[in-house]
């Protein structure tokens, strides 16, 4: 049956072998029978520039990436916070469409909103507030006009700082808000709505103006990892287990 698979926060990155492995094993042997695969975000742990390609790691998650499409498979990538900076060089050695956040598709039949998920945490207005620093153009374009080891250097100083501000911040400020889901619903005409960031796996389904949607929260893989799978029937979540 032709259907789509949805994943996000696989965090790739190199210290992380059962995961890189559960992954590869993903690509190998499920995403060929799909017609297509969409990273809905942080696909990488980090992602400092697309002059980083050539990592080793890189380059093996990008032949990959591109082997699957070879196969068939469409891919479709969408920026997550943490991997925000990846362009057109990654994009075309991974042969991936860069999607825009939110993007709205027609899933067999039922229009779909696509998003990474943080845009909807508005609660969390310092990760907000720095969102909109670091996504502007002007302060991207600053930043990649250093050199990568330097980038790196302060990615390394934000993650601490990241990590310091997440510890002190309450859970329900890290999840979405009712609001701001119901907004992007009514703006969208109700559509049923896919996104991760928060870590936080559910199906939510959601009564606005009289509509019912439903709403994905698709699986990290830290511990293990998972996928939600489409079709014209509907959705549904597999998870997948680290191999001993
Ligand atoms: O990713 P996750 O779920 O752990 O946490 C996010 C928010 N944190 C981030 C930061 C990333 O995790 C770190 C890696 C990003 C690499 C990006 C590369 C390019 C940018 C390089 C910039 C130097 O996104 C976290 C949210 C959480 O999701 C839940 O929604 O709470 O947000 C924060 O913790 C951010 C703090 O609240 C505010 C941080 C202020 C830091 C100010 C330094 C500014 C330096 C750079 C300037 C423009
Ligand atoms: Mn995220």
């Amino acid at each position: 049956m032709p259907h789509s698979l949805f994943i996000s926060d696989l965090h790739l990155c190199p210290t992380r072998p059962a995961i890189n492995a559960l992954f590869g094993r993903f690509i190998q042997d499920t995403a060929p029978h799909a017609e297509a695969l969409y990273i809905l975000g942080d696909f990488f742990e980090y992602w400092a520039g697309d002059d980083d390609l050539a990592e080793p790691f890189h380059t093996a998650i990008t032949h990959q990436l591109d082997a699957l499409a070879k196969t068939g498979t469409r891919i479709y990538l969408m920026h997550g916070n943490r991997d925000f900076l990846i362009s057109k060089d990654f994009l075309r050695a991974a042969s991936a469409t860069l999607l825009p956040d939110p993007t709205l598709i027609n899933l067999y039949g039922q229009p779909t909103l696509l998003m990474h998920g943080d845009t909807l945490c508005s609660d969390d207005v310092a990760y907000q507030n720095f969102r909109g620093q670091v996504r502007s153009p002007e302060w991207q374009h600053a930043f990649l006009a250093t050199p990568l080891p330097a980038r790196k250097a302060q990615i390394e100083v934000l993650r601490k700082q990241s990590a310091q501000a997440k510890s002190t911040k309450p859970a329900e400020i890290m999840d979405t808000n009712a609001d701001t889901v119901t907004a992007a619903l009514r703006a969208h005409g109700y559509p049923r709505i896919i996104h991760g960031h928060t870590h936080r796996p559910a199906r939510h389904v959601h009564e606005v103006d009289g509509k019912v949607c439903e709403r994905w929260v698709l699986p990290d893989w830290y511990e293990t990892g998972g996928y939600l799978r489409c079709d014209a029937a509907g959705c549904e979540t597999h998870s997948l287990e680290i191999s001993a």
